[in-house]
């Protein structure tokens, strides 16, 4: 049941005695003016003022309406949106609210951070199908039902209308569409896909012929004009080839309008720079090497060699760096033996330093790899947990491969004072550390998701890494466990999916962010490694509520954070916020049903990883060349692309799909080498000898 929505409003009563004689127009006119000539000044201000204030709420509260008659931000919105045909909605009303959607800025996130807002709009939620070994949810999945799975763009006006309503000169002559089903304009170059209305003379190249044919494009309509039909799982196509054909795509774009550069913006064809140090290129590195990229993987290596340069006068993020370059670097000279890759990590390990160069020895949030100055942020002497305890499997194999021991005494002593700390509960961390201080700061707030997530995972990975003999970070990992099934995993109301919600200051709130979908890959390791067999229960069970968070969504893609109902009621068990509906192509879910799969072989892991691909080629590819972010995982017809390719689709996302598919249990065996955070493997260090 919902609460009734609550409404302002302000009620006004004339008490009129006389009521009953008002039998004609004039009398009551009459009436009421010597009704109102009567009340005193006072009076007669006091109504004027209400009705001047009934006024502005009226208009006020017009555009909130329409607003969530467009966003769908409450359930009833979303229902009643439902019940109609999208055709119904005028040609033109729908091009404004794509390109305002377009041009909505989004919600403020990073990659790993997940979203800095939490709105408290009004919920939208939808059941799902029932999935084998779950309890029944309610209805059948409303999954592209009402919404065709339309392939194309969205109708856009040819009129001209497009450049005004996003604030520009009427300049447009002519809009073509293209064989992909973009539409460029010929004389000012803009390309639209989706709802995004971009000017190709931003990007850092031209873009290519409209005549381009990809090779990863879906199939033509049988008729002009009629939607593609979303690409579907039929079982006949070879999964691995349609992995290396997404990477591809990806690559394409990447190698056309952002070679070199941190990452690919594929709607405006161009490139955003985070530390100018070739990201995505060396994220991807090690992926290519698995997928058996061999030209790719050439020319990046030939970038490597004669391009990167770590004598660069930048400030980088201690935590991304090392997880995706210093780690990428490591991987790729593991599985190629060429040493290019070690000296690299070398440089870029001795760079990263002076981050530990402080008052309590847990590192600065930044370093200036050319000047060798590090720093916390600018608003704050605190680290995040996550960042300075998930660092530490790349300098200790750094130590390993140098036999130079300031590595690995620099992380392992981080782990040390983190063992120690006052402050947890049940193994529990707070999500900030003083650099100043050594202690934990905000305390109280516990979460698996954003800023706390990989130290649970690092504790694991480095307990297996150095050959199970750390003690500390065996108890501290189990501790954290028994934390998490007591404070944090609960059951939802309606068909008790259980999941990992969150506390703040004992106040528990059923919150999830799709990062927490790394938890049923990490338990399940552990219960490989022979840690408690009730891991391997915990982690089927939050691996079926990380594939509903998938399934239930009209793209068949996550949200950023899921909220659960906790309610018993046959309602829906998940929530979506209007600001939570983004997807950054993350690969928390794809990671876990490959250790899933490697450790059961229940085919139907596999097959939730292939419908998670088959919806990021129907909802994230962009014609041309690359995938895109998108901010409404709710809407099929627009998604709203984000314009950002992130480095780990291609590091990670990708390669975990290719793990999953693959019936080469000895590619990167699990009991041979452990996965960073950023999915780049690094050995199991051999036993000393007894
Ligand atoms: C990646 O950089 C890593 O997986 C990190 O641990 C979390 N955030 C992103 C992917 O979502």
């Amino acid at each position: 049941m919902y609460p009734p929505s609550r409404k302002d409003f302000i009620s006004l009563t004339l008490n009129d005695p006389h009521s009953h004689t008002y039998n004609n127009g004039k009398h009551r006119r009459q009436s009421c003016w010597r009704k109102w000539k009567q009340l005193s000044r006072l009076q007669r201000s006091l109504i004027l003022f209400l009705l001047a204030l009934l006024l502005i709420f009226g208009l006020l509260s017009y555009p909130s309406m329409t607003e969530q008659w467009r966003g769908f931000s409450d359930r009833e919105d979303w229902l009643e949106l439902n019940d109609r045909e999208v055709k119904d909605i005028p040609p033109e009303v729908k091009s404004v609210l794509y390109q305002a959607e377009a041009k909505a800025p989004p919600p403020v996130a990073g990659p790993h951070m997940g979203p800095a807002v939490d709105p408290d709009a009004g919920a939208d939620a939808v059941v799902g199908p029932r999935a084998p070994n779950v309890p029944i949810l309610a209805k059948p999945p409303i999954k592209n039902k009402t919404f065709p799975n339309k392939r194309g763009p969205p109708s856009l006006p040819k009129d001209g209308n497009i450049s005004d309503t996003v604030g520009r000169k009427k300049q447009v002559q002519e809009v073509v569409q293209d064989e992909e089903g973009e539409e460029v304009d010929k004389e000012k170059k803009i390309v639209s896909w989706r709802g995004a209305l971009i000017e190709a003379d931003q990007a850092t190249e031209p873009p290519p012929s409209t005549n381009e044919k990809e090779a990863a494009a879906p199939p033509a309509p049988a008729n002009p004009g009629d939607p593609v039909p979303p690409e579907v799982s039929t079982g006949a196509v070879d999964r691995l080839e349609a992995v290396r054909d997404a990477f591809r795509h990806a690559w394409k774009g990447y190698k056309e309008y952002a070679w070199g550069h941190d990452e690919l913006k594929p709607i405006s064809r161009s490139f955003g720079e985070w530390f100018g140090l070739g990201l995505t290129l060396i994220d991807s590195l090690d992926t290519m090497w698995i997928l058996g990229l061999k030209e790719e993987f050439a020319e990046a290596k030939d970038w490597v060699e004669k391009e990167l340069s770590f004598d660069k006068n930048v400030d980088v993020n201690l935590f991304e760096t090392t997880i995706r370059i210093l780690g990428g670097l490591l991987s790729t000279y593991h599985l190629t033996g060429d040493q290019l890759f070690l000296e690299k990590a070398k440089d870029l390990g001795s760079r990263l330093m002076p981050a530990f160069k402080t008052p309590s020895k847990i590192p600065f949030s930044d370093v200036n790899i050319g000047k060798g100055i590090a720093h916390p942020p600018r608003w704050t002497s605190d680290s995040t947990l996550a960042e300075v305890t998930s660092i530490q499997l790349e300098f200790r194999e750094l130590s390993r491969l140098t036999q130079e021991p300031q590595y690995q005494e620099a992380v392992n002593e981080v782990m040390r004072l983190v063992h120690k700390l006052p402050g947890k509960r049940d193994g529990l961390v707070p999500m900030f550390i003083n650099t100043n201080s050594g202690q934990f700061t905000h305390k109280g707030v516990f979460t698996l998701g954003a800023r706390a997530d990989s130290y649970y995972e690092y504790l694991l990975k480095q307990w297996i890494q150095g050959g199970k003999a750390e003690d500390d970070l065996l108890e501290d990992y189990l501790q954290a466990v028994e934390g998490v099934k007591k404070h944090l995993v609960r059951q939802t109301g309606p068909s008790r999916l259980t999941f990992v919600g969150e506390l703040s200051h004992s106040r528990f709130n059923p919150k999830m962010d799709h990062l927490v979908c790394f938890l049923p890959g990490t338990l399940a390791l552990g219960a490989h490694n022979g840690l408690p067999g009730d891991h391997m229960d915990l982690a089927v069970q939050l691996m079926e509520t990380c594939h509903q968070m998938y399934q239930q969504m009209e793209t068949g893609l996550s949200p950023e954070i899921v909220h659960f109902s906790m309610q018993a009621s046959d309602g829906p068990n998940l929530i979506v916020k209007p600001a939570d509906r983004h997807n950054l192509l993350r690969p928390e879910t794809v990671e876990s049903l490959f250790y899933m799969y490697r450790f059961t072989k229940d085919p139907k892991y596999r097959d939730w990883g292939w419908d998670i691909l088959l919806s990021f080629n129907n909802y994230t590819k962009v014609p041309g060349g690359g995938y895109t972010s998108i901010n409404n995982v709710r809407d099929p017809v627009n998604p709203g692309p984000r314009d950002k390719m992130e480095s780990f689709f291609l590091g990670e996302t990708l390669k975990y799909l290719y793990l999953l598919f693959s019936d080469d249990t000895e590619l990167l065996s699990l009991d041979k080498y452990i996965f960073n955070t950023e999915a780049h493997a690094l050995p199991i260090w051999p036993s000393p000898p007894k």
